[in-house]
């Protein structure tokens, strides 16, 4: 095999892998005092549960560590990354994932800015230079967790107060394709023919 062919493969290998903990919402402009309150929501889209100790969230250049009662994302799961894990528990009652609380002052730009995921070696998992597309007390959300975070244009207004713990709208089934209900009538169809051929 050619070295670049190779190299390319690897590429892709190295991209898959560190995907798989992604950015999916960012609450940075909340209504009243914004002081603790802002907060990034990740989402391990791996088959696999994944053990994220030791890594930190780089936003405006300030490196947090991110600590929690537990480091351990189920598959398919949801956590949350943010100041003050109370005042998160007071505005989101419901949620029942991991919070992550940051080491620092979180404190993130209403006009947009760059934030990174590093794990404890310091490599990034996922980073995201989101741009200020909703209004206040609306989150913005990946339209859907397999979508490249990078590009705005997956990116959307979420519905008041966002969506900590869930996908979005735009999402249903959490990125698994809905049923084509037109194929499924078509089989259903073919079996009832396939059986009456049978009986006749
Ligand atoms: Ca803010
Ligand atoms: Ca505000
Ligand atoms: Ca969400």
């Amino acid at each position: 095999m050619k070295r670049a062919t190779v190299f390319l493969m690897l590429l892709v290998v190295v991209k898959l892998a560190c995907s798989e903990i992604v950015v999916t919402e960012i609450m940075y402009d909340v209504s009243g005092s914004e002081s603790g309150r802002e907060w990034i929501e990740l989402y391990n889209s791996a088959n696999t549960e994944k053990d994220i100790t030791g890594w930190k969230l780089n936003e405006s250049n300030k490196l947090h560590t991110l600590s929690s009662s537990s480091y351990i994302l189920s598959s398919k799961s949801y956590a949350i990354i943010t100041y003050n894990k109370a005042k998160f528990l007071i505005d989101y009652p419901y949620f029942k994932g991991n919070i992550f609380e940051t080491s620092g002052y979180m404190q993130l730009s209403n006009g947009g800015e760059k934030i990174i995921i590093e794990n404890s070696q310091r490599q990034i998992m996922d980073s995201v230079e989101y741009a200020d597309l909703a209004d206040e007390d609306h989150s913005i959300e990946l339209k859907c967790w397999n979508l490249n975070n990078s590009y705005m244009e997956h990116w959307a207004m979420s519905t008041e107060k966002g969506t900590p713990g869930y996908g979005s709208i735009d999402c249903e089934n959490d990125g698994i394709p809905e049923f084509n209900t037109f194929g499924i009538s078509m089989v259903i169809l073919g079996i009832v023919v396939a059986v009456k051929k049978r009986l006749s």
